[in-house]
């Protein structure tokens, strides 16, 4: 029997689950494949190497979930090098092919799979292209031009092969191939260990700094709420009532969100199920409020990014200073539990508008995580106004500012207003409060050359990344990843 191996090559700390290989692993089984699973965030590289030789694989699928950390600090972790590792790893037991995919490596495939050294790719939502691609490989059937959302080697050079026709209905997904006991955590400590469970994809937004148009498609696709509710029933069977939805926006599609958490309440899932899901103030409604309230939500994540009307603007945010504070009044008014994410740091960020959104939010309860610098990734539109210049005249950017044109390597806006001293500004503005955290290491914001590096020197082989951290004065040791006890005791 065929067999492959199925590996996620992220490692990070707290682990999220690749809920990415139920996905891959159902159309490998639908070809007659039969797969194993291999995580590196739980299993040493002697560990993968001992399972390759003494295991026969023809080939592996991996997942690669993240292009980068997403969080600047003086030192610029990339995980790249250790995935191409990992390939190089399995390409020396496995003489099968190894196929990729996943939100990082759709960011910019065709450079990507050169990076990694992998034989075929698969960007985007394009997972449904698996089969054919196997029937290609294990018995040369088809044209490998001809397979919508693959990215391959011809000539020479890598191509990628355009995507295949919209539509509308995403399919139900048969879960069982992830072990989601592996990563959750029935205290709920940390929102990584949960159930994922997505229920739509794509964006129609154009923040400029978001991949998620690119990677998950401009028009957003739908899974029907009994499709949804049988994937949550699968969870539930194993045990599992906290979930993670794994949209891009919870509310991308109102329409949809409607629907869903219509049909939660009307079959009782409200009762079963504790949710986390990002949604955008933007298409927020009362009714929506209201709804969600009897669904089950555990928290929101809501994307405010900022509260300045200009800097709103400069993200590309369609929502306005007046969509947040009456996200907020409903979310109070229907007891929703919600964080917010702040991105500071943007196009016209000066100390004054750092100042003004904070204090904004010191005057609500919610917790907020809080980006300082915004990384720039190509195929977005902040990426393609910075490649339109210089990008080592930019004086706004910093990390890999030279040999990096295509933006693969870690490169980050930060506004040229804001000084060396910018980290210890914000600290001093939230003071002992834990209510803004982030992932960024305190650091100084310097704008000196390290070769080709501005302002941060490179941490290239290591995996993962930092704890979750408070944006305070708390010394590291005394701080922990933040708890989910508040928002359980306000949305019971
Ligand atoms: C939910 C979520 C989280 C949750 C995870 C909760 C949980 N319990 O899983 C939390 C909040 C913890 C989180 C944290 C982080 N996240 Co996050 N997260 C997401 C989100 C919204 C959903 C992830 C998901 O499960 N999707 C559902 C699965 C099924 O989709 P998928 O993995 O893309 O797989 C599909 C395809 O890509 C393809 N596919 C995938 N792999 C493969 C392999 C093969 C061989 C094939 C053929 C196909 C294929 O098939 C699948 C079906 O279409 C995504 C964005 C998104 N819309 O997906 C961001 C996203 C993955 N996160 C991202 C980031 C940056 C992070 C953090 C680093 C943020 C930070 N600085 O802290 C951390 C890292 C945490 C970690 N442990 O890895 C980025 C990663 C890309 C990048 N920019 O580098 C994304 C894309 C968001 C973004 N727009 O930037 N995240
Ligand atoms: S609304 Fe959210 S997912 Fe959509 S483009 Fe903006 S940040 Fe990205």
């Amino acid at each position: 029997m065929v067999r492959f191996l199925l590996v996620n090559s992220h490692k990070w700390e707290p682990p999220s689950p690749p809920a990415a290989l139920d996905y891959v692993a159902e159309q490998l089984e639908g070809e007659g494949v039969a797969t194993d699973l291999v995580d590196v965030a739980f299993t040493s590289e002697d560990d993968v190497r001992a399972l390759l030789q003494t295991t026969h694989y023809d080939g592996a699928c991996m997942t690669i979930r993240n292009l980068e950390r997403t969080a600047f600090s003086e030192t610029l972790h990339f995980p790249l090098p250790a995935t191409r590792s990992l390939v190089h790893l399995i390409k020396s037991y496995c003489k099968g092919p190894v196929v990729v995919g996943g939100n990082g490596f759709s960011i910019l495939p065709e450079r990507i799979l050169e990076y990694v050294g992998a034989d075929y790719g698969i960007y985007g939502c394009g997972e449904t292209s698996l089969p054919l691609l196997l029937r290609y490989i294990l018995h040369g059937a088809g044209n490998i031009s001809e397979i919508p959302y693959v990215v391959h080697r011809e000539d020479g050079t890598v191509k990628r092969n355009p995507p295949g026709p919209f539509r509308r209905e995403l399919p139900v997904v048969k879960r069982g191939r992830v072990d989601y006991h592996m990563y959750y955590s029935p205290g709920h400590q940390h929102f990584s260990g949960f159930g994922v469970v997505e229920t739509k994809r794509g964006c129609p937004h154009r923040c400029i700094y978001c991949v998620e148009p690119f990677i998950k498609g401009k028009q957003v696709r739908v899974k029907s709420p009994g499709s949804v509710a049988a994937e949550i029933d699968w969870f539930l069977d194993q045990g599992i009532s906290y979930l993670f939805i794994a949209d891009s926006e919870f509310n991308a599609d109102y329409e949809a969100a409607v629907n869903l958490v219509t049909y939660l309440k009307q079959h009782g899932y409200h009762r079963k199920i504790r949710w986390i899901a990002y949604v955008t103030p933007t298409l927020f409604t009362e009714e929506l409020a209201a709804l969600l309230s009897q669904s089950g939500v555990l928290s929101l994540m809501i994307d405010f990014g900022h509260v300045n009307p200009t800097i709103l603007s400069n993200l590309g945010k369609a929502h306005t200073p007046r969509d947040i504070e009456r996200v907020i009044a409903w979310c109070d008014e229907y007891a929703i539990p919600f964080r917010g994410s702040l991105m500071l740091g943007g196009p016209g960020e000066t100390y004054g508008t750092i100042e003004e959104a904070i204090e904004f939010f010191k005057r609500y309860s919610c917790k907020v995580f809080t980006i300082l610098g915004i990384r720039v990734f190509p195929n977005t539109p902040l990426g393609e106004a910075v490649q339109r210049e210089r990008i080592s005249e930019n004086p706004h950017l910093c990390g890999k500012v030279l040999q990096n044109d295509d933006l693969l390597e870690p490169v980050y806006y930060i506004s040229q207003d804001l000084g060396e001293n910018v980290f210890t500004y914000c600290e001093t503005l939230t003071g002992d409060s834990e209510q803004f955290y982030t992932v960024t290491s305190p650091f100084r914001l310097t704008r000196i050359m390290h070769g080709p590096f501005r302002g941060v020197h490179p941490e290239y082989e290591l995996y993962g990344c930092p704890k979750t951290r408070y944006l305070t004065r708390l010394s590291r040791d005394a701080v922990e990843a933040p708890l989910f006890e508040e928002d359980e005791e306000r949305s019971s």
